[in-house]
């Protein structure tokens, strides 16, 4: 729980807007960042970490699971929501409550009251591994936000507009950090620079990042 003494006790005036429906919390999630790493080892115990391959026929550079009634897949078939863990056959890992719990608190803070994410995909970036440039947009719920908690190494974040070519912002996320994207900013095109490489003090060589939505 956050009290008087912690960081955040200042409330609003460490949460910087980065554009419309889009709100940064710095260190939201560091007061439980011990829980969310244990349910994160369950999670990929359970369904572990892989590279999934685009339509177009690449590997991509993070690895990936998720959990959730939902997850997020790609194959040479395309991009989907599935229910099931392709590797495995079976449904992916329930949603650990302490995700939602942060979630849905880290929303309601940013002024989306009532998120419910029924999906959470965990992308996990070692040194040099990145995401380019997309849009999120194999949901059908546009009218949530997407809710994503950085975990572990620092890394670029590209922050462009509606369109493709439209200049982007370059915003820093770090280790606790939870940044929420809603309203006219939930069609932003956005990406992940090359991480650099490092150690991380509880998360070692890499960045693990939640992105929590409502898929279906
Ligand atoms: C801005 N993940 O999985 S999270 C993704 O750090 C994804 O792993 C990144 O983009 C990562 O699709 C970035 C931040 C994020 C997520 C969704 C957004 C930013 C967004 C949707 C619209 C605008
Ligand atoms: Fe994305």
């Amino acid at each position: 729980m956050r009290d008087l003494f912690d960081d955040r006790a200042d409330g609003q005036t460490r949460n910087e807007s980065l554009g419309v429906g889009a709100v940064l919390l710095r260190g939201f999630c560091v007061d439980v960042e011990e829980e969310v790493l244990a349910a994160l080892r369950q999670v990929a115990d359970a369904a572990p970490f892989r590279r999934m391959t685009t339509p177009g026929g690449y590997i991509m550079s993070a690895a990936m699971t998720n959990c959730g009634s939902a997850g997020w897949v790609t194959d040479r078939a395309g991009y989907r929501y599935d229910a099931k863990d392709p590797e495995s056959g079976k449904r992916w890992p329930a949603m650990p409550p302490v995700f939602l719990d942060l979630a849905m608190r880290a929303a309601a803070e940013a002024g989306f009251e009532g998120f419910l994410p029924d999906a959470c995909l965990i992308n996990r970036y070692e040194p040099g591994a990145k995401l380019s440039l997309h849009q999120d947009k194999d949901e059908r719920a546009f009218d949530s936000p997407i809710v994503s908690v950085s975990l572990g190494l620092p890394a670029t974040f590209l922050f462009g507009g509606l369109r493709r070519r439209d200049p982007q912002q370059r915003v820093p996320l770090r280790h606790g950090d939870i940044a929420v994207w809603g309203g006219p900013s939930r069609l932003a095109y956005h990406g992940v620079m090359p991480l650099k490489d490092g150690e991380h003090p509880t998360v070692g060589r890499r960045r693990l990042n939640l992105t929590l939505r409502k898929a279906l």
